[in-house]
Formats: C-alpha cells, sequence, structure tokens
C-alpha cells in the first residue's frame, strides 16, 4: 500500500502545464519543471518563422531543469547570460532549440532533443556553450553561432550524441571561433564538409 501510494503520487504530479507567454526565470534562480511537459498556446507554430516565442527565458545564473517541452517548439530556450539547462527534453524542436542571446556560461546537459528543420542551438553574442551527456537526433546543424558574426564563440561537445545530423555538428562564419569535443558518439551524418564546419574555425 505504501508502494502503491508512491506510485500514485509520482503519477499525479506529471502533469501538462500550458503556457501562454514566456515564463522567465529570475536571475539566480531555479525553475524546476518536476518532469511536467509545457504545451506552448499563441506563441508560435513551431515552424521556420523568426520571432516566435521561447518557452523560457534563463536570466543570469538561472538555472531550468526536469521539463519536457511538447511540439510546438516554438522559440525553444533562451539565455541571457549564464545559464544551465539540465535535464530538459525537447521533444519536437520549433524554430531551434535554445539562443544564447547575450553572453555567458552556458550549459545544457543530460535528455535530448529531435527534429530540429533547421539547427538546434544558435549562439547570437560571444558565448562559451557546453553540452554534455546529451543527445540531438535529426536536424541540419547541432550548434550555428549567427550567420556572418565574427565574435568569439567556445562550444564544446563532451560525451554526447548526434544522430543523423544533415549538415555539421557545428558551423561558424568566425575565425576565432572554436569547438572543443570528447567522447562524441555520431551516427548517420551526411554533412559534406565535416563535423566543424567554419571559415578557419578550428576544432581541438
Ligand atoms: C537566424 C536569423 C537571425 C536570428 C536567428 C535566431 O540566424 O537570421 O536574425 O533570428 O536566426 O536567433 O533564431
Ligand atoms: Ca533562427
Ligand atoms: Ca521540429
Ligand atoms: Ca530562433
Amino acid at each position: 500500500a505504501a508502494l502503491a501510494g508512491l506510485f500514485l503520487a509520482a503519477s499525479a504530479s506529471a502533469a501538462t502545464v500550458t503556457f501562454t507567454s514566456t515564463y522567465v526565470i529570475p536571475a539566480g534562480s531555479t525553475y524546476n519543471g518536476n518532469g511536467n511537459t509545457i504545451k506552448a498556446s499563441g506563441m508560435g507554430d513551431g515552424g521556420q518563422g523568426e520571432g516566435q516565442k521561447p518557452f523560457f527565458r534563463l536570466n543570469a545564473n538561472s538555472t531550468l531543469r526536469n521539463v519536457k517541452l511538447s511540439a510546438p517548439g516554438v522559440d525553444g530556450c533562451h539565455f541571457y547570460g549564464n545559464g544551465t539547462m539540465n535535464e530538459v527534453t525537447w521533444q519536437d524542436v520549433g524554430e531551434d532549440q535554445f539562443t544564447v542571446k547575450s553572453g555567458g556560461n552556458c550549459w545544457v546537459s543530460g535528455a535530448s532533443a529531435v527534429n530540429a528543420s533547421d539547427k538546434f542551438g544558435q549562439a547570437n553574442a560571444a558565448t562559451s556553450v557546453t553540452l554534455y551527456y546529451h543527445t540531438q537526433t535529426n536536424g541540419l546543424k547541432n550548434i550555428r553561432q549567427l550567420g556572418g558574426s565574427t565574435f568569439t564563440c567556445n562550444f564544446y561537445y563532451d560525451n554526447n550524441r548526434a544522430a543523423t545530423t544533415k549538415e555539421a555538428i557545428g558551423r561558424t562564419d568566425a575565425s576565432s571561433t572554436r569547438f572543443g569535443y570528447r567522447a562524441m558518439t555520431v551516427t548517420n551524418f551526411t554533412g559534406s564538409n565535416g563535423w566543424w564546419y567554419g571559415r578557419s574555425s578550428q576544432a581541438f
């Protein structure tokens, strides 16, 4: 009876929560989704149109954890400064998975993201982005620095899986941006410019 009670309590706690606007995680705090699924309503169709709203905006030094993001994937989640996304599951990436909107050390760990029509991660400001124990399946680019930009990004892939990547694990136009990786598992890669596609970019 005690076990059944625990099971019921655990089941009852997993819910689907509808967002009609972006949830702003205040600087320095944590949003724990407790395994719930978020559904976006009126925030975008999850297609390739720019200007859709993100599910979450992570203000500096905040953390988003233990949550599932369902279709439509809208504009994913946005980092503003340092931030952490841990055990976040993107069930169907929308315009993109996550965006670095202003610089910082950004971390994405655990869980997975699937079905990015174009990009998973997008870096629109100088940043260091580390992904670890994270799986990205079926997309064109796993991480992309804003096209034409020349600021410096450092991208680190540690113990990640990339499956069915059609263009590049990382792509940049900046000669100073670097990609570091270890223990990557890459399957069904069909890009024609190598894992790291960049203008004088360097992988190490
Ligand atoms: C594209 C687009 C940018 C920006 C970016 C994003 O790179 O050209 O203006 O919208 O996507 O943040 O998704
Ligand atoms: Ca975009
Ligand atoms: Ca998608
Ligand atoms: Ca976007």
